[in-house]
């Protein structure tokens, strides 16, 4: 392995495997019953992700590349030489790899992901690639980290990269703390770029998330399959559907898994019951208008500085700057009393 690749202390902060189990049971156990979205990437859920990632009628994907590589210099540019660059939810660092080549002068990258062997594999494929990198992975559940590692030469500013509109997994309450909490890890004149799927037509939308071929199906049936193969549930697969309508009013893209049968589900010694047509939330994924995000940003202490777009106005890239790094008490109470 490259010497470059450097190991963060903060690697012991993987999620506990018990984690699965009490959020699986909570989330049952509530009346709109629920299954937290990040339990969809084990092994089988990554590679499906990655294969939605390449349908037709997923745009997102496409469209952010595009946007990046179309702009890419001047995003380099805002960027500058010296960074710190941490991307959160790193996946196979596809996207980076692009920014890196433009970037030459970096004090490192650190890529952040919750699944250590896609991360590490990532990480030594890239050390390859750019042999004069610092790399700096680091195993965690993004959504968590108090501090990024350090790296060997001191940067001159910590830029953070989340790409893929994963902001819209968070509810916008989280969004704010979450991005309040980048914020204050990259610090005084920090940086954020990130990618943000736009409001749009509620065609366009249900079609990206119930593809003809049925791999997004596969991919929230797979958070059943997980919970059998890894909890010892008993959930039967050919008795729940995939559906993901658009709420409108909410602005969001809801994943259902729907039991198209009255039964009940054993997980851990407790019944859960479930009537013809009731459904277990599996995901949501916000979509925002640019004022909406770029205000949603300034409450979590970003200033925009310039934003892109592709032509039909599918998706936008921002470039945003720390206006003022949140104070520990700020990054924990700035989440509270939001509304979208
Ligand atoms: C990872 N995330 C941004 C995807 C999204 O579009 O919300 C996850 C996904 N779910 C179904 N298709 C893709």
């Amino acid at each position: 392995m490259n010497d470059a690749i450097l190991f963060s202390p903060s690697i012991d902060h993987a999620p506990s495997p018990d984690g699965f189990l009490s959020e699986a049971i909570a989330g049952l156990s509530r009346p709109q019953k629920t299954l937290p979205c990040k339990f969809l990437y084990d092994e089988q859920g990554s590679k499906l992700f990655n294969e939605i990632c390449e349908l037709e009628e997923y745009y997102p994907t496409r469209t952010e590349n595009q946007i990046l590589r179309n702009n890419i210099t001047e995003i380099a540019g805002l960027i500058g030489w010296g960074c710190r660059l941490a991307e959160f939810g790193s996946g196979t660092s596809a996207k980076s790899r692009h920014l890196l080549t433009h970037l030459p002068y970096m004090s490192g990258y650190i890529p952040i992901d919750i699944s250590g062997p896609q991360l590490l594999e990532s990480a030594a494929r890239l050390a390859r690639e750019f042999p004069r990198l610092e790399i700096n992975p680091l195993e965690a559940d993004y959504s968590e980290i108090l501090e990024l590692p350090n790296t060997t030469r001191k940067p001159r500013r910590t830029v953070a990269f989340f790409p893929g509109s994963t902001i819209g997994n968070f509810e916008p309450h989280e969004a704010v703390a979450f991005l309040s909490n980048i914020a204050s890890l990259c610090g005084r004149d920090g940086g954020l770029l990130i990618g943000v799927d736009r409001k749009k037509e509620r065609r366009i939308l249900e079609c990206a998330y119930n593809d003809r071929k049925g791999v997004t199906a596969m991919f929230n049936l797979n958070l059943l399959a997980r919970a059998n193969r890894e909890l010892g549930a008993d959930f039967d697969l050919s008795s729940f559907r995939h559906r993901a309508p658009y709420n409108e009013s909410l602005g969001r893209i809801e994943m259902h898994l729907v039991s198209t049968r009255p039964q009940i589900v054993h997980l851990d010694s407790q019944e859960f019951s479930f009537h013809e047509g009731e459904y277990i939330t599996t995901e949501y994924s916000y979509k925002y208008t640019f004022q909406g995000f770029a205000g949603l940003a300034l409450r979590a202490g970003f200033e925009l500085v310039k934003s892109w777009e592709d032509r039909n106005h599918l998706f936008s890239v921002l470039f945003f700057r720390v206006r003022i790094p949140p104070t520990a008490f700020e990054r924990d109470f700035v989440g509270f009393g939001f509304s979208a």
